[in-house]
């Protein structure tokens, strides 16, 4: 096994100066995909076409068989099956979501990767339990600093054998719109956006809310798994870099006129073309819109 790891263990690289999307990132390309950039035209993005981004399989789960976990260092572990989550207060929070990656195949030099152009966005209507009542309830210790949230799925990344987990500061997760989700817009998760259960952190990047949620282990030292090392935002490959957050500031059009099939070049007719588009961000509300 270890063999077979070792042979996976190789580094991320950028794209060769004429090199095209290699048949892997071809292969994640039509396993994931974008939010068709004439739906910002809704204030909802409909069902099926929110974004998806999964690293490994999507996980079979039985509903009857599925439990919430809270553990680590609190002072009564909890453990929910879904009629008690569901059963407890809830709110329903509007969030845009983005995978940090949007945009990628557009850079130069480009990371070989899921190859995002713009669409990896998407804004559901998220409802769910609130994360800082099921800390009350199993009482965190004070020494406390990450929350570490484990999804069901498993996979390998760059060698590396994992359960899919990121950690988040407490204080982060204690937010009131931080939300155990199991219903988006008004309905089940759907299987690829974490049925029955996920973790929503509005206003961060996609990769944090972990979806198919299994456990948060309350942490008295910073996690530093897999999924917290590999998300940074650096200036060059061997940069240390900084840790990827929230959401940046971004806004896209709705593409105008009428595309052409392949090229999705957009033809208008001449006169005037109303732009439409929408912008958001992950630290603070967007103050204007027009
Ligand atoms: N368990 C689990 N959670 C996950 C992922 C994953 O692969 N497994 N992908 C993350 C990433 S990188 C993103 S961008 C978002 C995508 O959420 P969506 O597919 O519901 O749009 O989920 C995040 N949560
Ligand atoms: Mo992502």
């Amino acid at each position: 096994m270890s063999d077979a790891l070792d042979a996976l263990r190789v580094p991320g690289r950028v794209a060769g100066p004429d090199e095209g999307i290699t048949v892997d990132e071809l292969g994640l390309a039509a396993r994931n995909h974008a939010m068709p950039m004439e739906l910002l035209r809704e204030d909802v993005t409909p069902p099926g076409l929110h974004y998806v981004l999964t690293h490994y399989d999507i996980p079979a789960v039985d509903p009857a068989a599925w439990r919430l976990h809270v553990d680590g260092a609190v002072r009564g572990p909890v453990t929910l099956d879904l009629a008690s989550l569901t059963a407890r207060p809830s709110r329903t929070v509007r969030a845009t979501m983005e995978c940090a990656g949007n945009g990628r195949a557009a850079l130069t030099p480009r990371p070989l990767s899921q190859p995002w152009l713009t669409g990896a966005v998407g804004t559901a209507d998220w409802t769910g339990v609130p994360l800082t009542d099921l800390l009350d309830e199993a009482g965190l210790a004070d020494d406390v600093v990450d929350l570490v949230f484990t999804g069901l799925d498993h996979g390998i990344e760059r060698g590396v054998e994992q359960d899919y987990q990121r950690g988040l500061g407490v204080a982060e997760a204690r937010g009131e719109d931080v939300l155990v989700a199991w219903a988006m817009n008004g309905a089940p998760l759907p299987v690829q956006h974490g049925f029955p259960v996920r973790l929503v952190v509005p206003g961060w990047y996609g990769m944090c809310n972990v979806k198919w949620l299994t456990r948060v282990t309350a942490a008295t030292e910073r996690f530093e798994g897999y999924q917290n090392r590999a998300y940074r935002l650096r200036q060059e490959s061997d940069d240390e870099g900084e840790p990827v957050t929230r959401i940046e500031p971004r806004a896209l059009l709705e593409p105008p006129g009428f595309p052409d099939f392949m090229t999705r070049a957009r033809v208008a007719r001449p006169g005037p073309v109303p732009l439409r588009g929408r912008a958001w961000s992950g630290w603070a509300p967007v103050a204007r819109s027009r």
